[in-house]
């Protein structure tokens, strides 16, 4: 019996494996293209020949697979096996795709954790990797210390869905943030400024604009978004649409920062033109528009 059986052996699945090798732990490995075992084999892995064999191997079977639905059918032919064990499924999906998974799981006789993996495969086993857990509390308290193996961990409840969720609101604030530095560099970049020079200026400011935040999640749990307005939203709509025209003035694109201005606008036209920029969020949460 290993202690863990890893399947999928992509570039994440391959980097969770040795990082449960890295702390001594016995690893149980299965990937559809069967080369990509090689590299676990020689450090010490047990190569399954199928699914049901790594089922079988261990009895916590971390899965991370490209989707969900790759999850399912590498699955399923080894569903009686995962009676009695642990499924933790590290693959990225959405909250309705976790909880459907989690409810498959359970039929099978398992306990179900979905996780979201918070960092890139080479941080694995480091101490800036988190990854988010959700699902069966008692299968997660009976089996954190392999979890450990992985870098700090964070279990958010019962509802299979939250660790999908949390993953993706942080995906969209990492996008959100790549989205404006691609701008940046498209503007600076048409005007013939080096990459390398512009670079240092985005980073400190958008360190420095980052300490805002707190802030908005005072406004938004409280519903006062006009207390102490430094920058009002009337005031930054009109600022915003500078950087529309100067865009457009410069042959860049405006697909990335359109959607923006267009929600600037809805919020002065709902008459949050002295708020702060967070009342924003309540006009996202109602909308149907963008989706
Ligand atoms: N890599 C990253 O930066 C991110 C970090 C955050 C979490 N994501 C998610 O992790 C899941 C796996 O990602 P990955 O980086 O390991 O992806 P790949 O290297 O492309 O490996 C994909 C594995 O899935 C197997 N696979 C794909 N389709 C099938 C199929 N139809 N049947 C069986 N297996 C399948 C593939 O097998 P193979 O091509 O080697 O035979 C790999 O094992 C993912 O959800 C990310 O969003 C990674």
């Amino acid at each position: 019996m290993s202690d863990i059986a890893v399947i999928g052996l992509g570039a994440m699945g391959t980097a969770l494996a040795e990082a449960f090798l890295g702390k001594g732990h016995a690893v149980t490995v299965w990937n559809r293209s069967p080369a990509k075992s090689d590299v676990l084999a020689a450090k010490g892995a047990v190569v399954a020949a199928s699914v049901e064999e790594a089922v079988r191997s261990s009895p916590v079977i971390v899965a991370c697979l490209l989707v969900y639905d790759t999850v399912r059918q590498v699955l399923d032919p080894a569903r009686e096996a995962l009676s009695g064990r642990t499924l933790v499924n590290l693959t990225n999906g959405t909250p309705e795709q976790a909880r459907a998974m989690s409810g498959w799981a359970i039929k099978c006789g398992a306990d179900y954790i979905d996780g979201g993996i918070m960092a890139v495969p080479p941080m694995i086993g480091g101490e800036h990797a988190l990854i988010l857990y959700s699902g069966s509390r008692q299968a997660f308290d009976a089996h954190a210390g392999l979890f450990d193996a992985l870098g700090s961990s964070k279990y958010l409840g019962e509802d299979a869905g939250l660790a999908p969720l949390y993953d993706i609101a942080l995906l969209s604030g990492m996008y959100g943030l790549f989205a404006g530095a691609l701008q940046a560099l498209a503007l600076t970049g048409a005007a013939g400024i080096p990459a390398r020079e512009f670079m240092p200026l985005l980073t400190s400011w958008l360190q420095a604009m980052q300490g805002g935040l707190p802030k908005w999640a005072e406004q938004i749990d409280s519903g006062d978004h006009t207390s102490n307005v430094v920058s009002n939203l009337g005031m930054q709509a009109d600022a915003y649409l500078n950087l529309v025209d100067a865009s457009r003035s410069a042959d860049v694109s405006t697909e990335l920062v359109l959607p923006m201005h267009s929600l600037m606008r809805r919020g002065v036209a709902a008459g949050h033109a002295n708020a702060d920029l967070s009342s924003l969020v309540g006009l996202l949460r109602s909308s149907k528009q963008g989706r």
